[in-house]
């Protein structure tokens, strides 16, 4: 059992697994983000993208584990393409590298009716041209990922065209897939709610997966975390999505309602284990496979939002290497036999491991500070950007983020 291990023994088995864990922090985590009903300011907020850049290399430097950034396109390419080289540079500068890239179908006003599902042809053109652009701008990163979220959808019934919906779709995702380039991934993310409250249009993973296998084999299911109802049981879809190898990647966060944004593991860190065992599982049997990409898709309203993503991945690395203390063999073994009590108190046992010690053993081995937020704290990293971007910010942004 897991919990006979002494820490020396859990060091030596989790050093492999926490060298090769990394999550990609997003830009738009380190910029005044909010509620739908306003946002509280921070004067120490991102203004700019060398300012989400450095707020990001600070993550990396202080946990070692996020060596890139996810990018919207709306909010960090103002230029589109013409934005790569300087983007490129700013990465180069700071030592983050250029993560997914995320269109952006939400904001304008001409998408209130839709994006890809608008009715209108000429909406729907708009919104392929936008989506087009950011697979060039992904293929001149480097071919990294385009995530795909629409906020598509109705709120009455009898509304909209359902099914016509999904023609449209079809056509938009699989225009999308034709111009992707060699080894290019595009992942497409499901929410079942919000801004749409009578119908959406990729309400879930099902729909999500059809899409997906329906715009070609370059074409992966987005899980973002916080985009399911209460209670539903995602490690249950994971596990689903990797049998069919259409899992693509994970947006995490946590929620207690419904799309909140909170940070991982604050609600509920059984669920984030439970949904990294699954993962863990999997890879032992499928070593081959390529994980699915790790981001993290939150927006701090209150807490500081670099203390905030330091705190988020130090627990993303706790559930993580809690779930690699678990033996697949010796689980299955107890599940063919059906000794349904000792294999749940043997996943459990990994859960309850304490694994701070052998998290910090692994960052002074590395060369990472012990306490990350205490080094943070006491940097005067925080206490600088204050002071540096107090002025820009007392303006506010118009937009989310
Ligand atoms: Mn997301």
């Amino acid at each position: 059992m897991n919990d006979t291990l002494d820490p020396r023994a859990i060091s030596e088995r989790l050093r492999k697994h926490l060298d090769g864990f990394a999550i990609e922090v997003p830009s738009w985590g380190f910029a005044n983000t909010g509620t739908r009903f306003g946002k509280y300011l921070q004067v120490s907020a991102a203004h700019t993208l060398e300012e989400k850049f450095s707020d990001a290399a600070q993550v990396q430097k202080l946990t070692g584990a996020c060596p890139s950034m996810a990018l919207h396109v709306l909010w960090d390419f103002p230029r589109g393409i013409g934005d790569v080289a300087a983007v490129c540079e700013l990465g180069r500068q700071y030592g983050i590298r250029p993560g997914a890239i995320n269109p952006n179908l939400f904001e304008n006003q001409v998408y209130k009716y839709g994006s890809f599902g608008n009715p209108d042809a000429d909406v729907r053109r708009l919104a392929l041209d936008h989506v087009l652009e950011s697979v060039a701008i992904a293929r001149e990163l480097g071919n990294v990922d385009l995530s795909l979220w629409f906020a598509d959808g109705s709120n009455y019934a009898g509304t909209q065209h359902i099914r016509n919906r999904i023609e449209w779709f079809h056509q938009g995702l699989q225009a999308t897939h034709a111009a992707l380039g060699e080894g290019q991934r595009m992942l497409v993310e499901y929410k079942p709610f919000e801004p749409a409250f009578y119908h959406t249009d990729i309400a879930d993973w099902g729909m999500a997966l059809l899409f997906a296998r329906a715009a070609g084999p370059q074409a992966f299911v987005l899980v973002d975390t916080g985009h399911h109802y209460q209670s539903q049981n995602i490690e249950q879809i994971l596990a689903w999505l990797m049998h069919e190898k259409m899992l693509g990647g994970l947006h995490f966060n946590d929620r207690r309602y419904a799309d909140d944004d909170l940070t991982l593991g604050s609600v509920d860190p059984y669920q984030a284990f439970r949904i990294f065992h699954e993962i863990r599982l999997y890879q032992s049997e499928h070593p081959a496979v390529s994980p699915p990409a790790y981001v993290i898709d939150q927006s701090h309203n209150l807490k500081n939002k670099v203390e905030a993503m330091v705190q988020t991945v130090l627990a993303a690395q706790e559930l993580y290497a809690k779930a690699c203390l678990v033996d697949h063999g010796k689980l299955t073994r107890l599940q063919r036999e059906c000794r349904l009590v000792e294999a749940e108190e043997y996943l459990r046992a990994a859960f309850w491991t304490d694994v701070r010690p052998a998290l910090r053993t692994w960052r002074e081995e590395r060369g990472l500070p012990a306490d990350p937020l205490q080094t943070l704290r006491a940097s005067g990293y925080l206490a600088r950007t204050e002071r540096e971007r107090g002025s820009k910010n007392q303006s506010g942004a118009s937009s989310y983020a």
